[in-house]
């Protein structure tokens, strides 16, 4: 009987996360909490746009040894121009979404974003980190992806005890979390508001865009109000206008104020669950981390 009924209770979260597609108010999905917004301003025009002038930073994809999940696994992995191995850099671990992999951020040419922010002096120089969210053994998009919830929980194992170590390993970093941040789009915006509060030792940055219900609830994110207020260093959040998802990011944003945790929550004029709010969000975010 108990079998019978957790069966049925797995079934119906699956189903009902199935029916939840963002960009609509599905089941499931809330409505917004009624926040004041901080101050949308628009990206300028060509911020995503490749320049010839300017140097460029590379693309690799690397694969390494998970503990967590016991197989090899992939990221991609953005160097800046002129990247240089007797200096230090900081990285910023930049994570997926539900349907997404590996190699999903490229959608949102974060190589570009970040050669021009860098070339006009608004970004420092950084290390850009795209893993695989999804720590299972069979990593890839396949099938229903919404049953694969338990598997971006996972990565929180991954991430800290197997990719964070080997990126610091292999490529001339600052390992401390002052020149760590993480953020992601939704599945991946969830994941990094869920990791990032909780391991404040390791990440003072952490940003979420349109952030999914696997998003903690605020009192699991932040159980320790003026813990948080002196660990974290930044706490970023952007969602579309338009976006059935809004609820998760709004409910943090209504708790951050009313407690007097600085957060930032914008809403992105008429903006959808895709790409034109997640490289916003990569825009903006990129320019507050790893500053005095
Ligand atoms: C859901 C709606 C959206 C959900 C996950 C998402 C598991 C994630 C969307 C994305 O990553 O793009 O109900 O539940």
């Amino acid at each position: 009987m108990k079998k019978i009924l957790s069966t049925l209770v797995l079934l119906g979260c699956v189903l009902s996360a199935a029916q939840a597609q963002p960009g609509g108010m599905g089941f499931g999905q809330q409505a917004p909490v009624n926040v004041k917004f901080d101050p949308y301003v628009a990206a300028p025009a060509g911020f995503d746009q490749e320049r010839a002038a300017i140097a460029h930073g590379t693309l690799e994809l690397v694969e390494y040894n998970s503990t967590t999940v016991g197989t090899v696994r992939k990221a991609t992995v953005y160097l800046p121009p002129k990247y240089d191995a007797s200096k230090k850099y900081p990285v910023l671990y930049l994570l997926h979404g539900i349907g997404g992999d590996e190699r999903e951020w490229l959608q949102g040419v974060p190589n570009i974003i970040l050669d021009n922010l860098i070339a006009d002096g608004k970004a420092v120089d950084m290390i850009i980190v795209m893993p695989n969210g999804r720590a299972q053994q069979n990593d890839r998009a396949e099938g229903n992806v919404y049953a694969g919830f338990q598997a971006f929980a996972n990565f929180e194992y991954d991430l800290i005890k197997d990719l964070v170590p080997f990126i610091e390993g292999k490529y001339s970093v600052s390992a401390d979390k002052m020149h760590r941040a993480v953020a992601g789009l939704s599945m991946g915006g969830g994941q990094s508001l869920n990791f990032g509060l909780a391991h404040m030792d390791v990440f003072a940055y952490v940003g979420g865009f349109s952030s999914a219900p696997n998003t903690n609830t605020p009192e699991v994110l932040i159980p320790d109000v003026a813990k948080t207020k002196a660990e974290n260093k930044l706490l970023w959040m952007v969602c579309g206008s338009r976006d059935g998802l809004m609820y998760n990011s709004s409910r943090l944003k209504a708790f951050c104020d009313e407690k007097g945790i600085p957060c930032t929550l914008i809403e992105y004029p008429e903006g959808q669950h895709d790409f034109v709010v997640w490289k916003y969000g990569l825009y903006n975010f990129a320019q507050l981390i790893f500053k005095p």
